[in-house]
């Protein structure tokens, strides 16, 4: 069959064009009414199937509109939520019509389930007792401002700025120590955002050389914020790594520089062998450490007593900050190492953001144990 052996290549090649654009054309018909039965479908589901009835316009739906950043919670609501659940048992003393026994047993067992502790515990009762004992107050409610009053009074009496010296011809130091997991990181990358935003240059040492994660992710914050940065081996010495910030600092005119530290276990000797020399070549070098900012997760519990104890014996801690107050019921031990140990709690994390970082204030702390 030569007449269509021969036929048959030119017949294809004249009429493959045709046919592909015929093709062409039958996939773009399809396909827009896909995309119609579509819309159509999807419109119905997302009305609910009320609003777009069978031969309405095919009018894709309206997108909706930007969803308005929610308003970020007050520190106050934040605390409020997280403590819910310690507020209850004030509330329950507070329906007595007067104070009993049980009064104290609830408010006991509140204050311990908020991690004041024995000691602090017994110290904030231990006055209000003698007002009852002396009836000078006789009422639950008076009781509750007494109690409050009691526990701002524990707090009330140090100075929280961080400390930093304007004078300095060099760079201002704050080290900042505290066990694994605590914050110390991300409170590094929030505290260097806000001094960045007050205008001060801020160099980020990775002094923990324990974890190279622990370096890349001070290295992200530092690139957020505009930080200067300064890293070291894995493994290496912190101290040198510190050393060199600070002197990289001092070359540049950086104004403030943010240590970081390791924080294996610190019933760990050698941790704290190392953090006693990071805090000795800091302090050897240019510029001044200022402050000793020690991390304590609020989710801790006592534990976080022991830790303040032993990291301001290698370091000299001049502040805490407690992170994680928003997923806590807990941060009583506030109470126990300011009163017991004389550190003043300076700064509260409340989230894992740039602004969730905030001042220590007292009063809203106590308030919100009572709402
Ligand atoms: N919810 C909450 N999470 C936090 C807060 N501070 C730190 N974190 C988280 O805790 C974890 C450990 O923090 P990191 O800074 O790496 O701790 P480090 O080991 O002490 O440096 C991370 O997942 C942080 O995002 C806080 O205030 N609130
Ligand atoms: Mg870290």
């Amino acid at each position: 069959m030569p007449a269509l052996g021969f036929f048959a290549p030119r017949f294809a090649a004249e009429t493959a064009p045709t046919i592909f654009i015929a093709l062409a054309a039958l996939v773009i018909v399809f396909g827009i009414g896909v995309v119609v039965v579509g819309r159509r479908r999807s419109a119905k589901v997302k009305d609910g199937g009320f609003a777009t009835q069978v031969g309405a316009p095919t009018v894709a739906p309206a997108e909706k509109p930007a969803e308005q950043p929610a308003e970020k919670p007050s520190v106050r609501e934040t605390l409020v939520k997280a403590r819910s659940s310690l507020s209850g048992a004030i509330a329950t003393a507070l329906t007595r019509s007067s104070i009993t026994d049980s009064t104290w047993d609830e408010l006991e067992e509140s204050l311990l389930r908020a991690d004041l502790g024995v000691a602090t515990t017994t110290r904030v009762l231990q006055p209000l007792r003698k007002l009852v004992a002396s009836k000078t107050v006789t009422e639950p409610g008076e009781l509750m401002t007494a109690l409050k009053n009691e526990m701002r009074g524990q707090l009330g009496r140090v100075s929280r700025e961080l400390r930093f010296d304007d004078s300095l011809q060099a760079p201002n130091i704050w080290l900042v120590v505290g066990v694994n997991g605590s914050g110390k990181t991300t409170t590094i990358g929030k505290l260097g955002a806000q001094q960045r935003k007050l205008g001060r240059s801020v160099l980020m040492a990775a002094g923990d050389t324990f974890r190279a994660a622990a370096g890349d992710q001070l290295q992200t914050w530092a690139q957020r914020s505009g930080a200067e940065f300064v890293r070291g081996a894995q493994g290496g010495d912190p101290s040198s790594v510190i050393f060199d910030g600070i002197a990289r600092a001092t070359a540049r005119k950086i104004d403030l520089v943010l240590a970081d530290t390791a924080g294996r276990l610190q019933n760990n000797n050698n941790l704290m062998d190392e953090l006693s020399k990071v805090r000795r070549v800091a302090d050897k070098g240019e510029g001044e450490v200022t402050e000793v900012l020690l991390v304590i997760d609020a989710t801790t519990g006592q534990n976080g007593l022991n830790q303040a104890k032993q990291f301001s014996e290698a370091t000299q801690v001049t502040g805490v900050v407690l992170t994680k107050l928003d997923g806590s019921s807990k941060g009583g031990i506030v109470f126990a190492i300011e009163t017991e140990l004389g550190i003043p709690i300076k700064l509260v994390g409340l989230g894992e953001t740039i602004d969730d970082l905030v001042e220590f204030d007292a009063d809203e702390f106590v308030d919100a144990l009572f709402v």
